[in-house]
Order: C-alpha cells, then sequence, then structure tokens
C-alpha cells in the first residue's frame, strides 16, 4: 500500500475573511493547514482545524524559522492592511506591511528553498484597486495600473515583486488580482458589510441612521467564498502565471443600498447620510473585471450573483443583530 503524503498549506492572514474560506476549502481537501496571525489579532472567530501562529508582515523576524518549522507545498499572502481610506492616514505603515511584507515572505521562501532544497508554490493576494483611475473597462491582465492610493501603490509593489522572484529565480509565483469579494464575514469597516450591519439594527430598530462616504463609485463584487477556490487552482497549475477574478458586472453603492435595504423592506433614503469623513483624498470611481483567462485556463466562474450576496449578507446581519438582542 503506497503512503500519500498530506499537503501542508500556510496562510498569511488567516483570521480575516479570506483566510477564513480558504482554510475552509483546504481543510476540507484534505490539506494540513498553518495560518500567521498577528499579535494583536481582533477576535473575529478563529477559523476552523488551523495551527496558528504569531507573525508581524512588518517586521519577518521568525518567518525563516516558521518556514523550516512548518514546511509549506504551499503559501497563500493574503495579509495586509487592506483598508482603503485608512491607508491615506497610514500610508507608511501601509507600505510597510502590504508593499514591503510581501517581500520579505518572497525573500525568506527563496533562502528556505535553497536551504532545504524544497519547493513552495506562492499566491499573493493582488488587489484590483491597483488599476485605480481606470485607463479601459473592463479591466484584465493588460490593463496598465494606476493606483490611488498607498495602498494601490503598495499592491503594485507586492505585484512585482511576485513577478521579479519568479522570473530571476523560478518561484512558482501567481498573482492573483482579486476585485472586490464580499461575505457576512467582511469586516464592519467596508462598506458592503457596514450597510448590512447598519440596514440590519435599523430594522430592528436599534439605529435610526447610515453615515456614508461616495454612492457613486462602481464595483465589481463577488462572494468571497467563490474566490479563494480560483486562488487555490492558480496553485494547481503546471505553469505560474497571473489572474483577474471578477464577476464582469459593475454596481454602485446606491445599487447595494437598494438591493440590502430593499430585501428586508426599508427605504434607504430615509437613513443614509452623506458625511465627508468618509471621502477619501483620491477614489477610484469604476472598476469591472474582465476574467476570461480565469474561465478558460483555471475553469473557475463565479457561483453566487450580486443579488444573492447582498441577501445572503443583510440575512446574516439580521441574525446576529437579533441574537446580540436576545441575550
Ligand atoms: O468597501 P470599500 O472600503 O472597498 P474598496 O476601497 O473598494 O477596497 C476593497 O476592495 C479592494 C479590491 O478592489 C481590496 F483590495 C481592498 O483591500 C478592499 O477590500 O469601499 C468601496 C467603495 C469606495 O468607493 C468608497 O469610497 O465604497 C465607497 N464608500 C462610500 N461610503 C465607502 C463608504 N467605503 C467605506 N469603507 N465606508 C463608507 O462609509
Amino acid at each position: 500500500m503506497t503512503e500519500t503524503t498530506q499537503r501542508v498549506a500556510f496562510i498569511t492572514g488567516v483570521s480575516g475573511q479570506d483566510g477564513y474560506y480558504l482554510s475552509k476549502l483546504l481543510v476540507e481537501k484534505g490539506y494540513a493547514v498553518h495560518g500567521l496571525i498577528p499579535c494583536n489579532a481582533p477576535g473575529i472567530g478563529e477559523p476552523p482545524d488551523v495551527n496558528l501562529h504569531y507573525g508581524d508582515l512588518g517586521e519577518g523576524g521568525n518567518f525563516g524559522t516558521l518556514l523550516d518549522t512548518i514546511r509549506p507545498d504551499e503559501f497563500y499572502n493574503l495579509a495586509a492592511q487592506s483598508h482603503v481610506r485608512l491607508s491615506f492616514e497610514l500610508p507608511v505603515y501601509t507600505a510597510n506591511v502590504t508593499g514591503l511584507g510581501v517581500l520579505r515572505w518572497l525573500e525568506e521562501i527563496r533562502l528556505h528553498q535553497l536551504r532545504t532544497g524544497r519547493s513552495v508554490r506562492f499566491y499573493q493576494a493582488s488587489s484590483s484597486e491597483m488599476f485605480g483611475k481606470v485607463k479601459t473597462s473592463p479591466q484584465n491582465e493588460e490593463t496598465p495600473f494606476h493606483p490611488r492610493s498607498p495602498y494601490g501603490c503598495a499592491k503594485v509593489f507586492g505585484y512585482w515583486q511576485t513577478i521579479n522572484h519568479r522570473e530571476s529565480y523560478g518561484l512558482f509565483a501567481c498573482n492573483g488580482v482579486l476585485f472586490n469579494h464580499e461575505s457576512p464575514r467582511r469586516g464592519e469597516g467596508f462598506v458592503t458589510r457596514k450597510i448590512t450591519l447598519a440596514a440590519a439594527r435599523i430594522k430592528l430598530g436599534l439605529q435610526d441612521k447610515l453615515l456614508l462616504g461616495n454612492l457613486d463609485s462602481q464595483r465589481d463584487w463577488g462572494f468571497a467564498g467563490d474566490y479563494v477556490e480560483a486562488m487555490w487552482r492558480m496553485l494547481q497549475q503546471d505553469q505560474p502565471d497571473d489572474y483577474v477574478v471578477a464577476t464582469g458586472e459593475t454596481h454602485t453603492i446606491r445599487a447595494f443600498l437598494d438591493e440590502t435595504f430593499g430585501h428586508i423592506g426599508l427605504d434607504w433614503q430615509k437613513y443614509v447620510e452623506q458625511d465627508p469623513r468618509f471621502l477619501r483624498p483620491a477614489e477610484v470611481d469604476l472598476l469591472c473585471g474582465d476574467a476570461s483567462k480565469a474561465r478558460r485556463v483555471l475553469g473557475w466562474k463565479p457561483k453566487v450573483s450580486f443579488r444573492e450576496l447582498a441577501q445572503m449578507m443583510v440575512e446574516s446581519d439580521l441574525e446576529l443583530v437579533r441574537r446580540e438582542v436576545s441575550r
């Protein structure tokens, strides 16, 4: 009888939304999953069956030791300071964590491979924010970048470092250029979750106002649970490459408000007020992705529609708020 070796995956940012869905997927596929959490990790619920390790993308002192101990076959770099508006307030911190953090891991993986003769496949969570002030629409792998925030600039740096390690050292390294992806596990500071939580609280009489910034920007929103499948597929190919992951549909913030408030019988216009504190020094007005390469090469496509996503999120928050109220 031949013994099959269990594959080992390492995920940074495992306590975030994508870390949750990816670790769940990999555990289901039989991987041993290890995850990196920051020392001050917010208590947003531990991902299932994951071995947790502490580490900081802004520093990296223990990265080599972690790699030598865990010996991952696949490495998913999901960690970042990922809030775009916050990156204007913390540009240097964001550059260090979201940009240089990628290079810290790439270098440690390169050295780990040299030390051990092993091969590690690397996934970098690149972002549609790199397109910024878009040159053409929809955006695909050939669309030039024009980032509009310190976050977008840091992601461009990480994107090119990933390609540079692939081209210079032969590292199996891929960029997933993911457009906005949401779920009931989305952080409350992002616009979709801010809206669904407020809609639920308003419905149950716990809140009477929702303050938002720009309602006219357009985003290509998909379901995070679908998008982690694309990440995994990238690392199963014969050759490393870069892929846009998106739905190909774009909607305004107003449309998301219509869908979510409408679903629970509320008129958002009665509750939403615009507050300049939530505007950004520079805005990304329109994002709409063309994921035909991912469809063709990876055989990937999104399963959850915009309407299903909006309804899933508002229903989950209604349930959450109801539970809070009944405590
Ligand atoms: O939900 P958001 O904060 O997401 P944003 O800026 O598009 O970035 C997200 O998606 C990227 C992928 O393209 C990721 F790389 C990134 O890490 C993050 O996950 O804002 C979406 C839109 C923006 O145009 C913003 O100006 O919503 C607008 N908005 C209006 N009012 C607001 C608000 N955004 C937030 N966060 N809060 C508001 O009150």
